[in-house]
């Protein structure tokens, strides 16, 4: 009697597309199940965000201006899509290899796994208890290894009956275990996109701001100059642009909302946004400035703001001597160093809890955010704001000066040519100039433009709304000549400062220099 032996090693394998398919379902089937599960709370990121999120607090300065330079306010669409397909090709290679070598694709998927409940377990945008925001991530995990032993499992060959060569896989085990993953993916999927929680949005739905005892005055009929393609003097919310470190947008609900102010005070306050909403409303026009804002670039918004003083609020905590900072915290755990100066003094820097006459947009910090006159938002403009700490300077950093950037930052003047637009044709017969400049908290007092090489000329300066805002400029070219010209423009401030036309970078506190656009008079 001979024994037959069904050989320990498997001599061929199934195919490889099969092997790919496999990885591919099992991570997706991870993700998309976990997903799902994090939408259907408020405050739990899906998994790929917490990847994000640790990712952006990973990212150097340079990167991150790079990003914002490349992709504008796409940066977070493109580090999501970044995130799928290093997860797309690393589980695509994980199946093949898994064909010959089961062990090293589960090493693999698992890697991507525990890197997913790492990071959950550190994403500072979580709002939810710790042990809620692991869930989704621990389930990805284990969904992906089983998921992938399944069909890894049906793909091993089987002998055929009665002989020791293999007939192939499991053809109809494996058919089942993809629809069943692909029906998991499907839910998760369809859970993440269509049930995930909108706290923030029902909240903000539901609330109606007051009418400010102090609104701001009409926009004066001068502000705004009549050129086709100039900005409008009134950024719309929709337009506005949009800097922060959130992937995904904090919901944050007005039930339940606390603003705490602590620290270096005589008496913490705790105020509701219901208590926010009974204090003296004030509605200001401030121009908000991003410090990543390229010469010429379009990081900078103006917009109506309704809020309460900071100053009111501060001097009924009572600041202690010696303070010189006030650390602020959204909800999504972002930290912002302000001088508590800038917070007391008269350019009236408000908590706001209106844009344009609307709550804010979620995006622009629902329910409640800080602006602050004449300082770039990453050390004033707090969105989501939760927390108000009294302090120094010296005893705490925020969020973006261990990565590079200063301290302090007050906004640099800026001139910014709207029209024409780079190497846009402008009409010998009617060459119309126009952009916008600012110099919060100080006011522009002089634009000039210069034609290629020739003299700086004065350009017609729109009314003045106040020193917080930006000021339209326009400028007609009367002697026009056809062919390609370029122009330059620079301001002067109302304490005679004028821009310099040195270079500099946006790391540490913003970028200097004059504005140029090339365009062809024809
Ligand atoms: N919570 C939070 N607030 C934030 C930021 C952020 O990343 N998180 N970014 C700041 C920066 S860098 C800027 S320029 C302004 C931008 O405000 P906006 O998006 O409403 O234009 O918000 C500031 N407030
Ligand atoms: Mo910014």
């Amino acid at each position: 009697m001979t024994t037959e032996t069904t050989p320990r090693r498997r001599p061929a394998t199934a195919p490889r597309w099969a092997g790919a398919l496999a990885g591919l379902l099992a991570a997706a089937t991870g993700v998309a199940i976990g997903s799902g599960l994090a939408a259907l709370f408020t405050g739990v990121p899906t998994p790929i965000e917490s990847v994000g999120n640790q990712f952006i607090d990973l990212t150097p300065a340079w990167l991150k201006d790079f990003a914002i330079e490349q992709f504008g306010t796409n940066d977070k669409a493109v580090l999501i899509a970044g995130t799928v397909v290093v997860l797309t090709l690393a589980s695509l290679a994980a199946g093949v290899v898994g064909l010959r070598r089961p062990r090293i694709a589960f090493a693999i998927v698992a890697t991507f796994g525990i890197v997913a409940v790492i990071t959950a377990f550190t994403d500072r945008t979580a709002t939810a208890q710790r042990a809620l925001v692991l869930i989704p991530a621990l389930v990805t995990l284990v969904v992906s290894l089983v998921v992938l032993g399944v069909l890894l499992r049906a793909l091993e060959l089987a002998p055929k009956p009665g002989d020791d060569v293999p007939e192939g896989f499991d053809r109809r085990a494996f058919m089942r275990a993809v629809l069943v993953a692909s029906a998991g993916i499907a839910v998760g999927a369809s859970v993440w996109r269509f049930l995930g929680s909108d706290a923030g949005a029902a909240s903000r739905a539901s609330v109606s701001l007051p009418a400010p005892a102090d609104a701001a005055a009409p926009v004066p009929a001068g502000a705004q100059v009549d050129l086709d393609g100039i900005s409008p003097f009134i950024t719309p919310n929709s337009d506005f642009y949009r800097i922060d470190t959130a992937l995904q947008v904090p919901q944050v609900p007005v039930e339940g909302y606390t603003l705490r102010i602590h620290g270096m005070v005589d008496q913490e306050l705790n105020l509701s946004f219901r208590d926010l909403l009974a204090e003296r409303l004030v509605e200001r026009r401030i121009t908000l400035t991003c410090v990543s804002n390229e010469v010429g670039g379009p990081l900078v918004g103006n917009a109506a703001w309704l809020g309460v003083l900071t100053k009111d609020l501060l001097e009924r905590a009572g600041v202690q001597a010696g303070a010189d900072a006030v650390k602020t915290t959204s909800s999504d755990g972002m930290t912002i160093g302000t001088p508590v100066e800038a917070l007391l003094d008269d350019r009236e820097s408000l908590i706001a809890v209106g844009m344009n006459g609307e709550p804010l947009p979620l995006q622009h910090g629902f329910p409640v955010r800080m602006v602050v006159p004449g300082l770039y938002g990453y050390v004033s403009a707090t969105k989501w704001l939760v927390d108000i700490e009294v302090t120094r300077f010296e005893d705490f950093e925020a969020y973006w000066t261990p990565r590079g950037y200063a301290e302090e930052a007050p906004i640099k003047m800026s001139s910014r040519i709207d029209v024409p637009r780079s190497f846009a044709e402008v009409p010998l017969d009617n060459a119309r100039f126009g952009g916008v400049a600012w110099a919060q908290d100080t006011g522009i007092e002089r634009v000039e433009v210069q034609i290629d090489d020739g003299p700086w000329q004065d350009a017609d300066l729109a009314e003045e709304d106040s020193i917080n805002t930006w000021r339209q400029w326009s400028w007609t070219w009367d002697d026009a000549t056809e062919g390609i010209h370029n122009v330059t423009v620079r301001a002067t401030d109302a304490n005679g400062e004028t821009q310099t036309s040195e270079r500099a970078r946006i790391v540490p506190d913003g970028t200097t220099g004059w504005h140029s656009v090339q365009f062809r008079v024809a």
